[in-house]
């Protein structure tokens, strides 16, 4: 009877913990550290902030959160030196760190500076910027060594940014709607603002400035609410509330704005008219908010309106723009996702093949933005030639922390990994060495501006990204975004102590499926090269047998091109000719089968299906091997993760869990379904040991997928509308 309280108090304890731990914290959850780390932190008793400015006392308000919960005491925080204290603030607001002589050149105006100094006696840790913004990344930072343990004895520690813009893009539209986004709607509420600003808005900019995000676009939208009056109020007031975390606001703009709200009959980048309007436009908005980031436009693709519907270049369209927003400081992210469904071209030469051309007459303040592959955030895509080959041009990054087509929120995959391979891989755009994240930050060619793009995950669901491991993608994006040459085992590392556990236990596994779950997706979705194998509309499930989407170049079948004598889209100069948009030395590796790597062999050439690989193997057994390896991958992960639970709470645990069954599933569904479709091309017996599929191919081409969230049918006809989606006459 005597054990009843305490099994009750356990049992409540686990409860309310599993209550408590439904991953809202994300990466700043300030749980107390173990015995022997609290102890090495036991000189960390005091803060002192002498800065008065609203991100002063952010930063001292995080610190102290974040402290006290960390380390399990009272931490007090006070506008006067003394000893023992962590010290933070700019030379401007505290005096005693102007006598420090810090390397704050180093820092830039977002960066820190973070040193332990011993003065008279004392301890102290110095977090310094030369702006309160930089030092609140500084007090981030600062968390973090703790969160992950690290020693702060002896820090001597300098960061600034390497990329100019990292803005965290929300797809999402001004009804709530979230374009796909798989974590619910969106979490801007725009009907209830400015009189109500959620308090998760607050959350949401603490954990985009943790890890440095300094831009947010959260909404599209047609022109005439976006640039109405009464949006712009409501947009102000989040820009206010965003500021003081060092992050400014973009909007998307619609070129057609002009037509839709300035009551033109043209949208001509050279007419005066439209020229005038954009200035009265940006000059209003910048009344609303005088530190607007600038516009995100998509133009000429996908029914988007566009300076080639009056005969002009994208550089006119982005300059008319640009020239309206240069005095106030603002930028036009350009985005270089243009393709034309009435150019007979290959899908993936057309982003290279209209924006080359213009290098070097863009604006200084535009960023023309490529998504980090040719064709559209495919599970895996060499780089997009246009990265190395345009030095006179400020040229930014889109990527996808969204999981479009990387199994929305359910499927756990770490893409990281995925954005190191983009940002690490050698472009030869100025000889050896010259990778993309050199091309990104602006480095490699002295470029004045540099953007990050990613398409945001974050939605209404209350763990944020409809995944815990989901989570670790906003925050590597984050990461990635202000050093495109990070490590992404790193920042795994790093993410994993914070969300979870350092305990090693759980740590080294967790990373190792981590750091392989995006090649384990690769193998299961489109192995080998393969690109753009999904269901039309949805994006979720396997179609590589479509072939019936008006476009041709939205048919999986125009990408695998698989037919009797083989697989794979040529793309040597006996086919497309793709590869003569890369440099010389990429375009030899790329161009010749045996130098191109397995990885990317299909998406450069058809080859038989008996063609040997570097295995011994012929193609299409390393192709059914590849679905197979994917799929027990799968299981080996969930297994793996089953063995976690001693380390994780019941509801994290059992989502994470549930979740591998839903992959598992899925795994299974692409690899059966790929081959079965295959095999009835090839004709070819699966290699020994291989299962064959549970279902005749008729039943996968029978799947539908109405539930998939992100449904966004597609017409099935031959042309689409390149039209202004807002009549003039309305
Ligand atoms: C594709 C999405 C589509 C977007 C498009 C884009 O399926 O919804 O509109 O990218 O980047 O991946 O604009």
């Amino acid at each position: 009877m005597k054990l009843l309280p305490l099994m009750l108090t356990a049992a409540f304890g686990m409860i309310s913990a599993a209550h408590a731990e439904d991953g809202y914290d994300l990466w700043l959850r300030y749980h107390p550290l173990e015995k022997p780390a609290l102890e090495s932190y036991r000189s960390v008793t005091n803060i002192v902030v002498e800065g008065r400015s609203a991100t002063s006392k952010i930063t001292s308000d995080e610190l102290v959160r974040g402290l006290s919960g960390l380390l399990a005491r009272k931490v007090t925080v006070g506008t006067k030196m003394r000893c023992d204290a962590v010290v933070v603030g700019t030379p401007t607001s505290t005096p005693a760190i102007a006598s420090y002589k810090l390397p704050l050149d180093k820092a830039g105006s977002e960066g820190f500076v973070i040193r332990s100094v011993e003065t008279k006696g004392c301890k102290e840790i110095v977090i310094a910027g030369n702006t309160d913004v930089g030092a609140l990344h500084g007090a981030f930072h600062f968390l973090k060594l703790v969160q992950t343990r690290a020693p702060v004895d002896h820090l001597d520690i300098a960061s600034a940014p390497a990329v100019k813009i990292r803005l965290w893009n929300h797809w999402d539209s001004i009804d709530g709607r979230s374009g796909r986004g798989y974590a619910g709607s969106s979490i801007f509420n725009w009907w209830e603002m400015p009189q109500y600003m959620d308090p998760r808005y607050t959350d949401y900019a603490r954990a985009n400035a943790s890890i440095g995000i300094n831009a947010v676009m959260p909404a599209q939208g047609a022109s005439r609410y976006t640039m109405s009056p009464a949006f712009l109020t409501k947009l102000a007031a989040l820009a206010d509330l965003l500021r003081p975390y060092g992050i400014k606001v973009f909007m998307s703009a619609s070129f057609s704005a002009p037509i839709e709200i300035g009551g033109l009959k043209t949208n001509d980048p050279t007419d005066p008219g439209v020229a005038a309007f954009w200035k009265t436009k940006v000059n209003e908005i910048y009344q609303y908010i005088p530190d607007f980031g600038g516009f995100v436009i998509k133009s000429d693709s996908e029914g988007a309106p566009g300076p080639s519907q009056t005969g002009h270049t994208q550089a006119e369209g982005a300059n008319v723009v640009a020239d309206a927003l240069a005095p106030h400081g603002g930028t036009v992210l350009w985005r270089a996702f243009v393709y034309s469904d009435v150019n007979p071209e290959d899908r993936i030469k057309q982003e290279y093949s209209e924006f080359k051309p213009l290098d070097g007459k863009f604006r200084d303040n535009v960023v023309v933005q490529s998504k980090n592959g040719p064709l559209d955030f495919q599970p895996r895509e060499p780089f997009s030639a246009v990265f190395g080959a345009m030095p006179h041009t400020n040229l930014g990054a889109e990527i996808q922390p969204t999981k479009e087509y990387l199994g929305f929120e359910t499927h756990l995959v770490y893409l990281g990994t995925y954005w190191q391979e983009f940002f690490q891989t050698d472009t030869y755009g100025k000889g050896p060495g010259s990778t993309v994240a050199k091309v990104v930050d602006g480095s490699l060619f002295n470029r004045p501006l540099s953007a990050i793009n990613g398409v945001g995950n974050v939605g209404s669901d209350r763990d944020w990204c409809g995944s815990t491991f989901n989570q670790a993608n906003w925050y590597a994006f984050g990461r990635l975004a202000w050093n495109p040459a990070d490590s992404a085992e790193a920042i795994a590392d790093d993410w994993i102590k914070m969300t979870f556990t350092a305990d090693p236990a759980f740590v080294k596994p967790v990373k190792a499926i981590m750091m392989s779950s995006r090649e384990t997706a690769v193998n299961y979705m489109t192995p080998l090269g393969l690109t753009h194998q999904m269901g039309t509309d949805h994006h979720y499930g396997p179609g590589p047998w479509i072939d019936d989407v008006g476009r041709p170049d939205w048919n999986p079948t125009y990408y695998n091109g698989a037919n009797k004598g083989g697989i794979g889209f040529d793309r040597t100069a006996a086919g497309s000719n793709a590869v003569s948009q890369y440099a010389p030395e990429v375009a030899a590796q790329y161009s010749d089968p045996k130098k191109t790597p397995p990885a990317l062999l299909l998406w450069f050439h058809h080859l038989p299906w008996t063609y040997v690989m570097p295995s011994g193997r012929t193609l299409w057994d390393e192709l059914v091997i590849h679905y197979t390896d994917g799929e027990k991958e799968v299981g080996e992960m969930a297994a793996t993760w089953q063995k976690m639970k001693p380390y994780v709470d019941a509801e994290r645990f059992n989502k994470t869990a549930d979740f591998f069954e839903i992959q598992k599933s899925d795994a299974k569904l692409w690899r059966d379904a790929s081959i079965a479709y295959f095999q009835s091309v090839s004709g070819l017996p699966l290699p020994a040991g291989m299962a064959a599929p549970e279902h005749p191919l008729s039943y996968y081409k029978a799947l539908t997928f109405p539930y998939a969230p992100g449904h966004e049918p597609v017409l099935k006809r031959a042309k689409l509308p390149v039209a202004d989606p807002i009549p003039a006459s309305k």
